[in-house]
C-alpha cells in the first residue's frame, strides 16, 4: 500500500500490540507479552550474558570490536552522503539504512567468503562487509546502470526491488549448494513488509522441506513504507518459522554483537546440514522509506526519539570506552577516514559516465537471443531517426 492511500489516517502512537491485549495466542502465551529478544549489549553499552549465544562471540578481540564500530560508522557516513547526493540531484533515489547498521554489520560479518548473500535494496552495510565498493551501489540509483557490480565477485547478489523475490532465489541457490555437497551457506535479507509476500512464505516452505542451508534474515524496521508491522502479522515474525518447521529467533537488531552471534549460530547450523533458520532483527528505520517518502505523514516523532536512545553506534561506543578498548586517537582517525570516504563517494558519483544506449541489451541472456537482437535493431533505428530529424 502506498503512502497516498494511508496519508489521511491518523499517525499511530506506538509499535505495541495493544489491540490484542488480554487475548492469548495459539501458542498459549498472552498476545501482548514481550517476545524474548536476544541482546548482548544494552542500549547503555553494558555487556549482558546470554547462555545460548555468548559462545559465538566469546573470543572476540578489542580489535575486532573496533572493526565492527568502524564498519558501522563508515556505513552510516556513506549512507548520509548518498542521501545528500540525492538531495543535490546527483541520484534519482536513495534508500537509507540509517538505524539498521548493527543488524547489517553484525550479520554481514558473520558470513564467510564462500557464503552467498541475497540482499534487498537497503543492505549497504552488508555490501560493505562483502567488499563491494560503496560507489558501486550508487550507479543504479543514479540511473547509469542496471545493477552496478558482478554478483559473483563478492558472492553478493544484485539489489532486488521486487519485494521478497530474493528469498526464493536464495532458497534455490541454497538447494544447489547442498546438491554440490559444499559446506557454504546462503543468507537472504528482507523486511517486515516482505514477510507478507507469497514468495517469502513459499521460500520458507521449500527451504524447510529440502532442508536447504539458507538463513532468512528479516530486518523488522517496524515499517513497510507507510504500513506498520501490525498490518503484516498477528504473531511476532520470528514465530512464523515454527509453523514451517525450523527455528526462529528475535535478536536486538540495534546490537551488533547479538546480531553477529545469532547469525553465526544460524549460518553454522546451516553449514552442518541442519537446515534453515529465521532471524528477526528488531530494529527501526530512522529515516524515510526512500528519499521519495515523507514519514511525517504517517508516524509520530516520539517513536523515532524512543529509538534514538537505542542507537546501534552509540551503544558500541559506550562499551568500547567503558572497557578501554578504544582511545581518542582511534575515534579521531575514524572521523578522518569518514571524511575521506565521503569525498571519494561524491567525486565518484559526479564522474560516473552516462551509459551506452545499448547497454540495456547486454546481460539479458548469456549467449544472446534473437528477440533481443530484434529489439536492439528496432532501438537502433529509433535512435537513428533523431539523427535524420537533426539533419532536416
Ligand atoms: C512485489 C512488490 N510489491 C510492492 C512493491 C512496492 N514496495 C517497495 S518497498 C515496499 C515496502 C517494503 O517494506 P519492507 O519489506 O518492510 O522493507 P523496508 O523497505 O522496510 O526495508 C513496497 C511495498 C515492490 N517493490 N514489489
Ligand atoms: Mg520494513
Amino acid at each position: 500500500m502506498t503512502v497516498e492511500s494511508t496519508a489521511a489516517r491518523k499517525p499511530r502512537r506506538s509499535a505495541g500490540t495493544k489491540s490484542t491485549a488480554g487475548k492469548r495466542t495459539a501458542a498459549g502465551k498472552p498476545a501482548n507479552s514481550e517476545p524474548e529478544l536476544v541482546q548482548l549489549l544494552t542500549p547503555e553499552g553494558k555487556r549482558v550474558k546470554n547462555a545460548a549465544y555468548d559462545s559465538y562471540v566469546d573470543g572476540i578481540t578489542p580489535e575486532e570490536l573496533r572493526g565492527l564500530y568502524r564498519d558501522m560508522v563508515l556505513t552510516r557516513r556513506f549512507d548520509a552522503e548518498a542521501t545528500s547526493l540525492q538531495r543535490q540531484g546527483e541520484l534519482g533515489l536513495w534508500a537509507s539504512l540509517l538505524g539498521q547498521e548493527a543488524a547489517q554489520i553484525g550479520s554481514g560479518r558473520a558470513t564467510r567468503e564462500d557464503d552467498y548473500v541475497f540482499p534487498t535494496y537497503r543492505e549497504h552495510g552488508v555490501a560493505w562487509c562483502r567488499g563491494v565498493d560503496p560507489t558501486n551501489l550508487l550507479g543504479m540509483f543514479r540511473g547509469v546502470n542496471n545493477g552496478g557490480w558482478d554478483p559473483n565477485s563478492n558472492n553478493f547478489h544484485l539489489y532486488t526491488i521486487v519485494i521478497g523475490s530474493q528469498a526464493l532465489h536464495a532458497t534455490g541457490y541454497a538447494m544447489g549448494v547442498a546438491k554440490d555437497g559444499a559446506d557454504s551457506a546462503v543468507i537472504a535479507y528482507f523486511g517486515d513488509g516482505a514477510s507478507s509476500q507469497g514468495d517469502v512464505n513459499e521460500a520458507f516452505n521449500f527451504a524447510a522441506v529440502y532442508n536447504a542451508p539458507v538463513v532468512f534474515f528479516c530486518q523488522n524496521n517496524q515499517w513497510a513504507i507507510s504500513e506498520s508491522n501490525e498490518k503484516q502479522t498477528r504473531v511476532p515474525l520470528y514465530q512464523r518459522a515454527q509453523g514451517f518447521g525450523f527455528p526462529g529467533v528475535r535478536v536486538d537488531g540495534n546490537d551488533v554483537l547479538a546480531s553477529l552471534a545469532v547469525t553465526r549460530w544460524a549460518l553454522e547450523r546451516a553449514r552442518r546440514g541442519e537446515g534453515p533458520a529465521l532471524i528477526e532483527a528488531w530494529t527501526y528505520r530512522m529515516g524515510a522509506h526512500t528519499t521519495s517518502d515523507d514519514p511525517s505523514r504517517y508516524r509520530v516523532d516520539e517513536e523515532r526519539r524512543a529509538w534514538e536512545a537505542k542507537d546501534p553506534i552509540l551503544r558500541l561506543r559506550r562499551y568500547l570506552e567503558a572497557a578501554n578498548h578504544a582511545d581518542e586517537g582511534f575515534f579521531a582517525e575514524l572521523e578522518a577516514e569518514s571524511e575521506a570516504l565521503g569525498k571519494r563517494v561524491r567525486e565518484a558519483v559526479r564522474a560516473m559516465p552516462d551509459p551506452d544506449h545499448f547497454a540495456i541489451f547486454e546481460n539479458v541472456y548469456a549467449d544472446g537471443h534473437t528477440l533481443v537482437d530484434e529489439e536492439r535493431a528496432q532501438f537502433a533505428a529509433y535512435q537513428a531517426s533523431f539523427a535524420d530529424a537533426e539533419g532536416v
